[in-house]
Order: C-alpha cells, then sequence, then structure tokens
C-alpha cells in the first residue's frame, strides 16, 4: 500500500471521518474550482484581484529590484500575471508545485508571456523546506509569493510549520507576499461556501468522485450532501460532506461504515482577524510590514519581512 493510500484509510478511521482538501482538485475539480471563482458569492478572488490591480505599484516598489519571486503553488494565475507585469527587474522567478504536470504546463504558459524572465520551476512539496534552484543573476533578495489565502487551507500547527518553511526560503533579508482571508459576516461567508448555482456542493462532492476514479473506491454521490458552516469561535469555515443514509463505503479494498448524518470533513477554510495573523506571522519571525484590503474589507494582501 502507498503511503498516500494509507493517509486516505487513517483519515477515514478517525472519529471526525476526513479526507484531505487535496483531493479535490483532479481535472474536474480544478474546472468547477474555476467556476466558483467567477460566482458572484464567492468574493475572494474578486477582492484580491482588486488589491493586486490597484495597488500592484506599492508591491513593487516594496519588493525591489532583482529580487527572486517564489511562488508557492505552480502559478500562471492573473495574481501572478498581474504582479509579474509590474516587476520587470527580476533576478528570478520560481514556482514551486508538487505536481510536475501542472507545473510544467503553466512554467510553459510564463515563459511564452514573458519571454525575458529566468523562470526556474521546482517540483516539491512545500509544506517541508526544499532546495532553490541558482538563476544566472545573483538575487537581492527573496520573495516569497503565496495567493489565494491558501494558507486558510492549514489548521494552526500547520499553518504555523508553512510560514516557517516560507521564513527559510525567503532567507535573509527576505520576505513573504501573502493573501489573507479577513474575519466578516457571518451571512456573507455562508454564501460564499453555499452558492445559489450549486458549483460548490458539486465542487465537494467531486472529491468522492475522484476518490472513486483513481483510488478504488465506491462512494454513492446521491447519499451525500454538502455542508459549509462558519464555525464563528474557531474563525473558519468547515466543509463536510453528510451521509444521508446508514451506509458502507470500501477504498482501496478496505470498508467503512457511516451513520446517516455522520460527516466527511472536506475542508477547513480559516478567516483571520489582522491581528490574529500579525501573532502567527510574528512567531514564524515575520513583521507584516504593509496591508493592503480591497474597499469592503473582505481581504488582505500582506507583505512581511523577516524580524
Ligand atoms: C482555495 C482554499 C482558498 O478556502 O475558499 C472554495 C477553496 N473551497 N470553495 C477557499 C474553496 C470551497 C478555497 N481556497
Amino acid at each position: 500500500m502507498t503511503e498516500e493510500i494509507a493517509a486516505l484509510i487513517e483519515g477515514l478511521r478517525r472519529p471526525q471521518k476526513m479526507i484531505s482538501p487535496k483531493y479535490f482538485y483532479d481535472e474536474k475539480g480544478s474546472q468547477l474550482f474555476d467556476k466558483i471563482t467567477e460566482l458572484p458569492e464567492y468574493y475572494l478572488t474578486d477582492a484580491e484581484l482588486d488589491i493586486m490591480r490597484t495597488r500592484v505599484d506599492e508591491m513593487a516598489a516594496l519588493i525591489g529590484k532583482q529580487a527572486s519571486l517564489i511562488e508557492f503553488g505552480a502559478g500562471s494565475s492573473l495574481k501572478t500575471r498581474i504582479l509579474l507585469e509590474h516587476l520587470d527587474d527580476l533576478a528570478a522567478y520560481v514556482p514551486v508545485d508538487i505536481s510536475e504536470e501542472h507545473l510544467l504546463a503553466s512554467t510553459m504558459k510564463i515563459r511564452g508571456e514573458f519571454p525575458d524572465l529566468d523562470v526556474r520551476p521546482v517540483v516539491a512539496d512545500f509544506t517541508h523546506s526544499f532546495d532553490l534552484p541558482t538563476p544566472t543573476i545573483m538575487p537581492v533578495k527573496n520573495v516569497v509569493y503565496f495567493p489565494g489565502s491558501t494558507i486558510g487551507n492549514f489548521e494552526h500547527d500547520a499553518a504555523m510549520e508553512l510560514l516557517r518553511v516560507m521564513h527559510t526560503e525567503a532567507g535573509e533579508g527576505g520576505a513573504l507576499l501573502i493573501g489573507v482571508d479577513l474575519q466578516k459576516d457571518p451571512e456573507i461567508l455562508h454564501d460564499a461556501y453555499n452558492d445559489a448555482a450549486g458549483v460548490t456542493a458539486e465542487f465537494n462532492l467531486n472529491m468522492l468522485r475522484h476518490l472513486n476514479t483513481s483510488y478504488g473506491a465506491n462512494f454513492d454521490l446521491d447519499a451525500f450532501e454538502h455542508r459549509a458552516e462558519y464555525d464563528e469561535d474557531e474563525g473558519r469555515v468547515v466543509i463536510e460532506l453528510v451521509s444521508q443514509e446508514d451506509q458502507t463505503f470500501e477504498l482501496a479494498d478496505t470498508e467503512f461504515d457511516i451513520a446517516d448524518g455522520e460527516t466527511i470533513l472536506t475542508e477547513y477554510s480559516h478567516k483571520y482577524t489582522l491581528e490574529g495573523f500579525a501573532e502567527m506571522a510574528a512567531e514564524a519571525g515575520f513583521e507584516v510590514a504593509k496591508v493592503w484590503k480591497d474597499a469592503d474589507d473582505l481581504f488582505s494582501v500582506q507583505y512581511c519581512v523577516r524580524s
């Protein structure tokens, strides 16, 4: 049995069954996520893009000349391209992703659009420290870029670990530019994860389809329902699949029982206060030097320097 299958089985054997959100993103899941980003209720992408478009010159000034931009994730998103367009004097752009296929596709796209940029992709699991490539030009500093509030998927301890990896990769004099979603009116949060068109529900259920087709599972997709609720005390949206009956399912020749009303946790999406995030950043050795927010204070992009 692979380590990956063992981890999946371990998650499903817990009192609170869970499957990692990384299983959302097969081809269909990635398409559904793109659709989510276009939903009227899903404010995150619009707000972050708005911040990038209006404040990118300030970001470029802080990043400075001849920096190496290290993106945690494959990159080639619109946000990354806005940033790259305004950083005309980068030593290198280093996208880091665990999926080689994904990474090479986005690297080709970026190279096509930015022929003068030194693009140095790294295949690595960025939750652990990794070796950086040696660009042709010696960078003045490293700036880690982590957009999308993907940090929100990680529970506190894991988020701290990730911030520490970023601190390591940033190195002496380095910085972090990170998208951080903010705590807000619970109704706005509820709607963002319970859209009227049902795309988020489809995205959540698609995880089971993905496990059926690629991991030897036999989930009955009609016997589960999407649930997303904001837990105000924990400051996070809890996304689950709720079993609609007492049933049994299989994954990699292992059987599991799930009761009527029992849930499988598929994702946390943590929302932060500015103080709460600054505290975590400080604990990882970063000082928040600048915070940009959209006009409605929904989302933030933060520039953190090694303290
Ligand atoms: C990609 C983790 C930022 O938490 O909002 C969107 C994923 N899940 N709708 C988020 C997601 C359901 C998204 N992140």
